[in-house]
Order: C-alpha cells, then sequence, then structure tokens
C-alpha cells in the first residue's frame, strides 16, 4: 500500500530559527506528519537559513528591501511558494506585515506564532510592554493568519509566570521554551486537517475553540 503524500509545508523566519528547529524536530520524529518543502528568510543574515541547509531543506532569501512596495514583496513569495507545491505556510519569527496578496491564497492554511497572550500586546516588543504594564503572567499565541495584524483567531495558548528579576530577554527565553511545545502541535492539528479556520473563529474537531485559544497543557500531546 502507497503511504498518503504528507502535506507540504514552507517556514517563514527572520532570524535565528528556533521555532523552525522545533518544526524540523517535530516532522522527524513524526510528531508532525508533514514535509518542510521550503523555508523562506526576507533577512540574508537569519541563522534559521544555516538551520535549514543543515536539516538538507530548501531554503531561499528573498529581502524584502528589493521590493519597491509590500505586495511586490509578497508577489515573489506567492510565487516561491506555488513553484514548491506549498500546501501550509508556517511563519516563526518572520518579522514582515504581510498584505492580502498572500493572505487570500493561504488563508485557512496560514499560522503564526506571536510572543504574548493575545489579546494582549499585538504587534512588537511583546515582553517589554508585558514588563512594563506589571503583568504577572506573559506567553505565546499560535494564532490563524488574516488580515488584521496578529489578529486572527488563535488556537492554542501557554502561558508562564512573570518573575521579580525578569528582564524582556529572560522573559523571552521562558516564553520560548513554551512556544517550541505549542507550534508543532498547533501545526499537527492543521496538518491533519482537524483545525479549521470558520472567518471569526477556529474549530479543533468540529468544536469552537475559545477567543484566547485552547489552553496548553502538556496532556493535550
Ligand atoms: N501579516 C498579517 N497580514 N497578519 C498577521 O497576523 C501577521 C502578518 C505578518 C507577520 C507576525 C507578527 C508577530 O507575531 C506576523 C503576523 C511583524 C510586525 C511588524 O511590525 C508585526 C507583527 C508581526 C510581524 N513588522 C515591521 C514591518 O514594517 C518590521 C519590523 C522589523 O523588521 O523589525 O513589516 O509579531
Ligand atoms: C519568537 O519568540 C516568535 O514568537 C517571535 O520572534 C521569535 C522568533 O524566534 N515572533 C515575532 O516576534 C514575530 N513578529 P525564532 O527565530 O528563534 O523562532
Amino acid at each position: 500500500m502507497t503511504k498518503a503524500a504528507q502535506p507540504r509545508l514552507a517556514v517563514l523566519i527572520s532570524g535565528r530559527g528556533s521555532n523552525l528547529q522545533a518544526i524540523i524536530d517535530a516532522c522527524a520524529s513524526g510528531e508532525l506528519p508533514a514535509q518542510i518543502a521550503l523555508v523562506i528568510s526576507n533577512n540574508p543574515d537569519a541563522a534559521g537559513l544555516q538551520r535549514a541547509e543543515r536539516a538538507g531543506i530548501v531554503a531561499v532569501c528573498i529581502d524584502h528591501r528589493e521590493f519597491g512596495s509590500r505586495e511586490a514583496f509578497d508577489e515573489a513569495l506567492v510565487s516561491e511558494l506555488r513553484a514548491h507545491a506549498v500546501d501550509l505556510v508556517i511563519l516563526a519569527g518572520f518579522m514582515r506585515i504581510l498584505t492580502s496578496v498572500l493572505i487570500e491564497p493561504y488563508l485557512g492554511r496560514m499560522l503564526n506564532i506571536h510572543p504574548s497572550l493575545l489579546p494582549r500586546y499585538p504587534g512588537l516588543n511583546t515582553h517589554q510592554r508585558a514588563l512594563d504594564a506589571g503583568d504577572s503572567e506573559a506567553g505565546a499565541t499560535v494564532h490563524f493568519v488574516t488580515e488584521q495584524l496578529d489578529g486572527g483567531p488563535p488556537v492554542l495558548q501557554a502561558s508562564v509566570p512573570i518573575l521579580p528579576r525578569d528582564t524582556a530577554d529572560s522573559l523571552a527565553d521562558r516564553v520560548a521554551v513554551q512556544e517550541h511545545a505549542i507550534y508543532p502541535l498547533a501545526a499537527r492539528w492543521l496538518v491533519q486537517g482537524r483545525l479549521v479556520l470558520e472567518g471569526q473563529y477556529a474549530t479543533l474537531d468540529g468544536t469552537a475553540i475559545p477567543s484566547t485559544g485552547i489552553p496548553y497543557t502538556p496532556a493535550l500531546e
């Protein structure tokens, strides 16, 4: 019997690529039944490009600075995704705001991981903003990507405590550990067809997901 072809993922990065590494590892272990067809970075210096190459994955840089508009950059991304027959798109520390040129063709097939407890702190500098607000906890949220920046329906959310001596860096490290647990899990649900975008909300196995996402516990694995 032939095995059904695994869905083809593209992972879009801008930097270190630790979430990319978590996705690579999950594909290798079988936790995530998919293949990474392509890694794209907008930043030629992204360390994640080397991680991809080390894992034998096709990795390309499409430098946004070489394009006259956001739409032209997104056109280049879309043609690369099409050339590699990509089914699902995973934003993993990708730092460029996307337009409808990319969002529309992949709506419902694209996830992001955002380093805050959405709907708190969409946008940048999330950890410093949580510290400045005196919050007692922080976290990360996997959500569907829509045209509304960090505003698409949440899927899965993990919390961590904020400790008295925390800096933005120490907090980011604590949150990153949770990111590496929740992103492969949410990606697995999408790959399995269990996770569906239904307009303003998402469903898992046909049941509506709460507006701040499913609270992560290790038992979900
Ligand atoms: N695009 C859309 N349409 N919707 C989302 O939800 C998106 C998106 C693109 C990226 C990731 C997001 C995050 O998790 C993301 C979600 C970049 C910026 C930003 O301001 C904000 C949020 C996110 C990513 N980027 C600046 C820009 O001008 C550049 C900042 C920089 O290079 O440092 O594109 O946080
Ligand atoms: C992650 O913490 C991710 O949540 C965040 O950047 C980091 C990337 O780390 N994403 C954003 O801020 C998106 N704007 P990584 O490159 O090691 O995965």
